[in-house]
């Protein structure tokens, strides 16, 4: 996926209140239905996320505490999958004296409207599906309601369709059948999610089990569900079987011919008497060093009763276990849909290995030691960012993460084509035709995230943050063996250069070439079919690595054995942004100065490209010509910093200093940490000038521990807010470096504790990170199909659900918006792992 940007928006708890009651499911201010352990939401997230079926939305069911139902509404296939047709919500009225939810949905590709009325009928909600006109011919047995169940909750447990025993399945390996592709109801903008092979028909999954009554998990009264239906059958799907990251999907179809009331479904999830979730312990998994100040947040259901004190137990040296700490929880208040508490161990400062209480809760281990933030980035450089170099191949040890992708190279994109992945390309604006070679562009760069493509703009962030990293901190760890040459890369194999150079040098060699052979950057080189766009596995095996040739037919090979007819090549997106040139043209800059002495042709290279995409880029932008799809933030400041450490001319020195103040006077968060990078090349005037400035930005810092209990920004957007965190830690670590009498290291020790397990939901470390007890066990990485993570990533985290749920899934990789780490987050994380060891003197 590619991140969108997410706002940090600032909130307030909202206003206590006393949680649910026991009994009938109610109404409740939030505008959802509530009994003590159930909420069902009813189109308080809709399908607009952005991505299509982000798996988020519709009605939805957190069942004691864990959102395990999603996607009630009307679809038009039996298991929908990411790039399926999402209704639009046309209305959503709440009418709290009858007690309903009414919301409109519309298809525009079929005229299509249709209503869905909820109502609360003692323990159990009614959904019944209202149409004002029949059912459009096209949609007679394909559209019906659908409601969704998260797998990996319901996997191996029980289910009784009208009596009948019989248990979710935990693989995917059910009856499937196939159609003609001229019966399938359309997908997104006519793309096509899947290969036919040539057969000219597609799949579709055959029922596991239908009837009227069904009840989920009678073994599992924490997920036990009963759903009923009069007047159509109940037809139980596996989603899995067209995309791993399908649920199971419950579903009735809506009748042909008819209006009114068309069909009805009472769901019952059951609610365990009494039921209060356990709380959530939260703190460092990688532990703390002696001095720092330890904070656990505690979150608590609003029903708990919090408790007077926690405490503090050594695990000693002969394995037994010693209260050495008990102090006062205080109470910090509601934050969304829990109450927090605080406990402050600072006091325990001995080095060794301790663990926290809490009434019944004990939680893992964790270190107290001088060294452990030491390790923090090791899983993330020596394994993440190579693992993502593209056009190589990737070997750790006995096994072969990748081979080399992408070896027929990019076409220029057709003129006036969207893409899937929120691209598009508009008129031509270089010299080859549409689906002409772009010849060059299959060298270095980096898989974007969980895809992988190269957005530009993540690859440009990459080389900026490697650079940062390099100057700043010269890190001269070596334990990844890489040759352009042999385009191959192994892990844990030393080779006599600092990796952050050979990774520096592989970024810069994609976008240097884009620059040179486009004669601007592109947005993005990204897959021109949907069907390898959603690949899991070996990204070489995307495409066949052989150039199309259209007089071929599909899956058919040329004789020499270099071309094929499966149009599966990759496209550059070439239109052409002046925003993003002059932020190529930084970078540029910067990595000139990091490949000299090093790499001293593509040093040369990266410096003419950038000053001559410095000056077009700003001819462009003072034209008016602001580019596509993107603001122009402060200008090109940064750019002129970068120039000037590049070249030293006063010029841009210059330019930097009259934009800086006013960036500055305008929004002191948002400038801080350009104006805090240009602290080493002023001279004394300047920082005496800036601090001030610092002054105003440590008040702000100071207002986020009454914003929330973590005291760290908490976004609340479609992509949960890690990225914010580490920004907000990097700047705070800077500014502590700069201004200690100004700012101490509590704040970037605060996002650290956030990330690595002090936060909402569970307590596992968001980060793969090595030193971490507890690191989430699954993330959104090209493995997520195998319920497994990539080291050193870095997950989004905490995605908000409105209007107060907070998540992030442990057993179930599968969104993006909490799970997915990206390349270029994740050299930020790098960033910030090295700032914290700096500021600590490490
Ligand atoms: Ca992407
Ligand atoms: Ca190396
Ligand atoms: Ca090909």
């Amino acid at each position: 996926m590619r991140k969108p940007i997410s706002l940090v928006l600032s909130v307030l708890a909202l206003a206590a209140c006393s949680g649910p009651a026991a009994g009938d499911l109610q109404l409740n201010d939030l505008e959802y239905f509530e009994r003590q352990g159930v909420n069902v939401l009813v189109y308080s997230n809709t399908f607009s996320g952005g991505f299509n079926d982000e798996k988020d939305s519709g009605l939805e069911i957190i069942h004691h505490g864990v959102r395990t139902a999603q996607g009630g509404a009307v679809r038009l296939s039996t298991t929908p999958e990411q790039w399926d047709l999402v209704p639009a919500t046309t209305s959503r009225e709440v009418d709290r004296e009858a007690g309903t939810i009414t919301v409109g949905l519309r298809f525009p590709d079929y005229d299509f409207d249709s209503r869905i009325v909820t109502t609360a009928v003692g323990k159990a909600v009614r959904i019944d599906v209202y149409l004002d006109k029949p059912l459009p011919a096209a949609l007679e047995g394909e559209a019906g309601f659908n409601l969704e169940f998260l797998p990996s909750q319901y996997w191996n447990k029980a289910y009784l369709m009208d009596g009948k025993a019989c248990r979710f399945p935990r693989y995917s390996a059910s009856l499937t059948t196939t159609r003609p592709n001229a019966e399938k109801v359309k997908q997104f903008k006519g793309y096509k999610t899947y290969d036919d092979r040539g057969t000219d028909r597609f799949v579709e999954p055959l029922p596991l089990s239908t009837g009227h009554e069904i009840l989920m998990a009678p073994d599992d009264p924490l997920r036990m569900v009963r759903v009923r239906c009069e007047d159509a059958e109940l037809q139980l799907y596996d989603g899995r079987l067209l995309a791993q990251n399908g649920w199971y999907v419950l579903r009735s179809l809506l009748p042909a011919g008819q209006t009114g009331k068309v069909l009805s479904w009472t769901v019952e999830p059951n609610a365990v008497d009494g039921w209060v979730r356990e709380p959530n312990v939260g703190f460092s998994q990688v532990g703390y060093i002696p001095a720092q100040p330890k904070v656990a947040v505690i979150e608590l259901d609003k029903l708990d009763k919090p408790r007077s004190t926690a405490s503090v137990f050594r695990i000693r040296e002969d394995g037994s276990h010693e209260r050495v700490f008990s102090g006062p929880v205080k109470v910090w208040g509601d934050f969304f849909k829990y109450r927090y508490a605080r406990f402050d161990f600072s006091a325990v400062q001995e080095p060794g290995v301790y663990y926290l209480t809490y009434g019944d809760v004990q939680t893992n281990d964790f270190i107290i030691g001088d060294d452990v933030y030491d390790r923090i980035t090791d899983a993330t450089s020596d394994v993440w960012i190579p693992i993502h170099m593209n056009h190589m191949t990737v070997n750790e040890a006995y096994r072969i993460w990748h081979g080399e992708p992408f070896k027929e190279g990019y076409l220029q994109a057709p003129a006036h084509t969207d893409h899937f992945d929120m691209h598009g390309q508009g008129a031509i604006d270089t010299k080859y035709k549409g689906l002409q070679l772009i010849p060059g562009l299959n060298v270095g760069g980096f898989f974007d995230a969980g895809d992988f493509d190269i957005e530009t703009g993540a690859n440009i962030g990459v080389v900026t943050n490697l650079v940062s990293d390099w100057e700043r901190f010269k890190p001269m760890r070596d334990e990844t063996f890489v040759s352009q040459q042999q385009r191959y890369v192994d892990l844990h194999r030393p080779d006599g250069v600092p990796d952050v150079l050979q990774y520096i040098e592989h970024g810069t060699l994609n976008l240097v070439a884009q620059a040179e052979n486009i004669g601007h950057m592109a947005s993005t080189l990204s897959n021109s079919v949907l069907d390898n766009y959603h690949h899991l596995g070996d990204a070489a095996s995307i495409t066949d690595g052989l150039h199309y040739d259209p007089r071929l037919k599909p899956y058919q090979k040329s004789a020499d054995g270099k071309s094929s007819g499966t149009p599966d090549d990759m496209w550059a997106f070439t239109t052409r942004s002046p925003y993003l040139d002059l932020q190529a043209a930084t970078m540029f800059a910067a990595a000139s100065r990091a490949l000299k002495g090093y790499n001293d042709d593509l040093s040369r290279r990266a410096l003419a490209q950038s000053k001559r995409l410095m000056k077009e880029g700003t001819e462009l932008m003072n034209s008016g010509a602001g580019g596509r799809g993107r603001g122009r933030g402060f200008g090109n400041m940064s750019t002129n910093l970068q120039l000037y450490v590049s070249t030293g001319e006063q010029h841009y020195l210059d330019d930097f200093v009259e934009q800086v103040w006013p960036a500055l006077d305008r929004n002191v968060n948002s400038a801080i940490g350009a104006a805090l990078d240009a602290v080493p090349y002023m001279d004394g005037s300047y920082k005496e000038r800036l601090r001030p400035y610092v002054a105003q930005y440590k008040n702000y810092l100071d207002t986020l521990e009454q914003q929330n209990p973590y005291g760290v920004p908490i976004g609340l957007g479609n992509w949960a807010g890690s990225g914010s965190v580490v920004s907000y830690g990097t700047t705070a670590a800077s500014a502590s470096k700069y201004f200690p009498d100004v700012i101490g290291p509590e704040y970037a020790l605060r996002a650290a504790s956030f990330l690595f397990g002090c936060h909402p939901y569970h307590n596992y470390s968001l980060v793969a990170a090595v030193g971490a007890t507890r690191p989430k066990e699954v993330f959104y990485g090209n493995n997520r199909a195998d319920f497994s993570f990539i080291p050193g990533n870095v997950a989004p985290g905490l995605l908000f659900r409105h209007p107060d749920h907070f998540e992030n899934y442990d057993d179930w990789p599968f969104l993006w918006g909490q799970n997915e780490g990206t390349i270029a987050g994740n050299t930020s994380f790098l960033i910030f792992g090295t700032a914290l060891q700096d500021l600590l003197g490490r």
